[in-house]
């Protein structure tokens, strides 16, 4: 089914590009990050409170780990200093802030692709992802990719080159519509997320279908600016680092490669109802983000991919 939506897709956008060549096209193309900012929202912290159990009751403990030797490049607007915009700067708090972060000595590197209004042509964003495989160690790299545009066989190709090294989160999109419309999303090889409420809803702008992998909290999601003040945000944006971070905190957890950490907590997540999730796999249940602390030992050499 999947590959039926995606070759639709592909005709689709042979059928658009008869009209202008397809460099052209490329360079029109504009991707780019969509979010809101909340003042209020549930209880601060929730989102980095739900992700280390499997149902949503909050236990008021939320997973840290060093992440020493993980280096995570978010490919966005930048991060501090160079990021005018503000949406590269709060992902990495969810990395590193000394009370929200999951990973807070990890490494992160801001690739920006995009201006101060969080848009960047399909060529930025090309160029972000080659100098990410020309810089990156893979064994010990994530990458985080919240953003999305429209459909692109040139940067889906880049972008699944990237994939085939090391881990790539990409966000779903919010457009409240399909994620197989979108690029880099509907990539097979990208860890495609869509976001959750704090009441295991699909948040009402997310987007789902056969290219979502897996659900992670985008809701309400507490962080901080570039400059260290409480920031509350909600947008699949904000969902990829949850898995992004959980990714780093298995590979340090376990000592292994980061595409080994990203097959575990692939294992290692839930199957459980997401309200309006439309998850097709399993037609009533969706893979859930679960970062278990604790290896959970019958899961480690399982073989369920998010390719399948
Ligand atoms: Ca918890």
């Amino acid at each position: 089914m999947r590959k039926l939506l995606v070759s639709l897709v592909a005709i689709a956008v042979m059928m658009a590009s008869l009209a202008v060549p397809a460099e052209a096209k490329t360079k029109q193309k504009k991707y780019g990050v969509t979010y809101t900012w909340q003042q209020f929202g549930p209880i601060f912290g929730w989102a980095q409170d739900r992700i280390n159990q499997p149902f949503g009751r909050l236990d008021g403990r939320k997973p840290s780990i060093s992440g020493s030797g993980i280096d995570i490049y978010v490919i966005d607007t930048g991060i501090g200093d160079e990021d005018c915009n503000g949406h590269g700067s709060f992902i990495n708090s969810l990395f590193v802030s000394s009370d929200l972060g999951i990973v807070k000595e990890a490494n992160v590197v801001g690739v920006k692709v995009l201006n101060c209004n969080g848009v960047g042509s399909a060529q930025d964003v090309i160029d972000g992802v080659m100098w990410v495989i020309e810089n990156a160690d893979p064994s010990s790299s994530i990458v985080n990719m919240s953003l999305g545009g429209p459909p692109s066989a040139s940067v889906d190709a880049a972008v699944r080159e990237l994939a085939l090294l090391m881990p790539v989160v990409v966000a779903a999109g919010n457009e409240a519509s399909n994620a197989c419309n979108t690029s880099p999303a509907r990539v097979a090889e990208v860890i495609t997320v869509a976001s959750m409420n704090y009441v295991n809803m699909r948040s009402s702008f997310s987007n789902w279908g056969p290219c979502v992998d897996m659900w992670a909290p985008g809701d309400k999601i507490d962080g901080y600016d570039k400059l260290g003040e409480d920031q509350r945000g909600s947008g699949t944006s904000f969902s990829a680092p949850l898995v992004v971070a959980s990714i780093a905190f298995v590979a340090d957890r376990d000592n292994i490669t980061t595409m080994q950490a990203a097959q575990t907590v692939f294992n290692e997540s839930s199957n459980m109802p997401i309200i309006d999730g439309r998850c097709t796999a399993g037609l009533v249940r969706c893979k859930v983000l679960f970062l278990r602390e604790e290896p959970y030992e019958w899961l480690r050499n399982d073989s369920p991919s998010w390719l399948q």
